[in-house]
């Protein structure tokens, strides 16, 4: 999978992609993050890439040139399957899109800032608009991080344990039970005993019910979704 960003902030993606997980994905090739700084397809030579809002009184807004230079550039070059525009009035980003996303080929990833982007851009060019959550951010570049992250852990082989990320909290509806490992007692804080026990039937069924009751206490939305 390839997923390129859009951003005036490239510098920002160079510590979230160079550890753990993503960078041995990269490593191995499953996935490719390519990096594209507006400012370089801005024509004006300032490399200006923001202005004053027509109608309203403050604030900037991105402008249409050279994102839309970017973008077309790209396009010009492979197929893409989503244009999406980062954004705090964006669809809610959850896990099922996520598992979508991951088994796409192409992907841009526009990171907004100032007041917004030029509405023409989300017109013409954008295919879809995520928002990571019901807060306001500078810019796009650190929703872009998480959901780029969260996309790539699900690409088959990423992962080392093929199986993990299928019981990961959410894929499955419910959070994940507790975990331990050894020793089985630090100051006198024990582990449950039925973890010790090695009965794999008794264990699966106390992960379970952990599950679902974490489920319930925390996140009771969850569950009645699920019904
Ligand atoms: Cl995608 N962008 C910004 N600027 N703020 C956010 C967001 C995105 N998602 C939640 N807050």
């Amino acid at each position: 999978m390839r997923i390129d960003i859009l951003t005036i902030f490239p510098e920002m993606f160079e510590g979230p992609f160079s550890h753990s997980i993503i960078k041995r994905a990269k490593e191995k090739g499953l996935a490719e993050i390519h990096l594209y700084d507006i400012r370089d397809y801005a024509e004006n030579k300032h490399r200006k890439v923001d202005d004053y809002a027509y109608g309203h009184g403050a604030g900037m807004v991105m402008m249409i040139q050279p994102i839309a230079d970017c973008i077309e550039k790209l396009k010009s070059e492979r197929n893409y399957d989503e244009v999406i525009f980062m954004t705090p009035d964006g669809e809610l980003f959850e896990q099922k899109i996520a598992n979508r996303l991951s088994t796409l080929e192409n992907i841009i990833l526009l990171c907004g800032h100032y007041k917004g982007i030029d509405e023409r851009i989300r017109e013409n060019f954008i295919t879809m608009e995520l928002s990571i959550g019901d807060y306001v951010l500078s810019g796009g570049e650190l929703a872009a991080a998480v959901i780029s992250d969260s996309i790539i852990r699900l690409i088959p082989g990423v992962l080392g344990d093929e199986t993990s990320a299928l019981t990961d909290s959410f894929q499955d509806g419910l959070l994940s039970p507790p975990a331990y490992t050894r020793p089985s007692e630090y100051r006198g804080w024990k582990v449950p005993d039925i973890l010790l026990s090695g009965n794999e039937k008794e264990i699966n069924k106390w992960n379970t019910h952990q599950a679902i009751e974490r489920t319930r206490n925390r996140r009771k939305g969850m569950l009645d979704e699920g019904s």
